[in-house]
């Protein structure tokens, strides 16, 4: 039986896999197969070629989609965020260890099938990173790729183990078996901040406050903010999330100095935020209780990263600063409602 060739995307009822879906399907490159735990939204569903609903974890279920398809693109979006995992660490390590152990080897036999490359596009983050404290955090500014790798969360640990399976995949495989057994998977990771989507409503992640607080304030709620309004972390809008993954995955192999980049965009205080906010919805009402276990996790991540590398290398430029996030992508659309798209 002939195998359909396809991108695989696991995680495409989520966010990313929301937005990155609708921008596949507009540049028409190629057939989407979209893997979740459930189905994606109607629209999502409706650009893709195919769409399976299964657990990543499970290997008899990723055996059986590889007798139908063809794979030689991996978006591996699926995971358990970072707040979501600290109720069940044990169900993220398996989701977010275990789930893409089992798409490396997909992507390894896949290699092995059809005789060519298999590039794995990974969303690793800035929750990898730990600060110690808020005095460290705000004195390191700038955070680059090889510094601070001390990770508070189980989501942080899963997602920097990560980057090194995949390095090891890319580089190392096997490295003891006979000659030629290499694994041929094009693992590439980006850093991903906190991202703000105008047409999904965030879940399960500690940098959620953003986009809840805007969310909130488009569907007339009023919005209690659960971290202090000095916190400041990197956001993205997801539009640029989506534009990075696509670069980074057409980046020719040769111009890549790392397997893993951080990628930034602004990063307001969530007062900052805040304000922007109550100016857009003047009878908004935000209120700030910090939950302080969920505020010591945002302040182990930094105020900001480094992102030379990526701007380096594949040429990664946000389109959209805090401001355009705002007035162009944010208001428009949220206003419309968040299912508008
Ligand atoms: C989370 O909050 O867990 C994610 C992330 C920062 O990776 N949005």
């Amino acid at each position: 039986m002939v195998r359909r060739p396809v991108v695989l995307v696991t995680g495409g009822a989520g966010e990313v896999g929301h937005g990155l879906i609708h921008r596949l399907a507009e540049g028409g490159r190629f057939d989407v197969l979209a893997l979740d735990l459930r189905s994606p939204d109607g629209a999502v569903a409706a650009r893709c070629a195919a769409v399976r609903t299964g657990d990543i974890v499970d290997r008899r279920f990723l055996d059986r989609l590889r007798s139908e398809f063809e794979i030689s693109i991996v978006f591996h979006l699926a995971a358990l965020l970072s707040t979501r995992a600290e109720f069940v660490p044990e169900r993220a390590h398996e989701i977010n260890v275990e789930g893409t152990l089992n798409l490396l080897r997909l992507a390894t036999e896949e290699a092995r099938a059809h005789g060519g490359p298999v590039r794995f596009v990974f969303p690793s983050s800035i929750a990898v990173y730990g600060l110690p404290d808020v005095t460290t955090k705000r004195a390191a500014g700038r955070v680059r790729e090889d510094a601070w790798l001390e990770p508070v969360t189980m989501y942080g640990c899963n997602k920097l183990y990560c980057e090194h399976l995949g390095r090891y995949f890319a580089r190392h495989y096997r490295q003891l078996a006979p000659e030629g057994d290499a694994s041929r998977v094009d693992f590439r990771a980006i850093r991903f901040p906190g991202l703000i989507s105008a047409f999904t409503l965030p879940s399960g992640g500690t940098s959620d406050y953003a986009p809840e607080m805007i969310h909130a304030a488009a569907q007339g709620k009023p919005y209690t903010c659960f971290v202090r309004e000095d916190t400041r972390i990197p956001f993205m809008a997801m539009p640029d999330a989506i534009e990075a993954l696509l670069a980074l995955l057409d980046a020719p192999p040769s111009s890549l100095t790392r397997r893993v980049y951080n990628v930034a965009a602004f990063n307001p205080s969530a007062g900052e935020l805040a304000s922007m906010v109550r100016h857009a919805f003047p009878d908004e009402r935000i209120t700030f209780e910090p939950d302080l276990r969920r505020q010591r996790i945002v302040d182990s991540w930094p105020e900001d990263v480094d992102d030379t590398a990526a701007r380096r290398d594949w040429g990664f430029r946000p389109a959209y600063d805090v401001e355009r996030t705002f007035h162009e992508y944010l208001l428009p659309n949220v206003r419309r409602g968040v299912e508008g798209h």
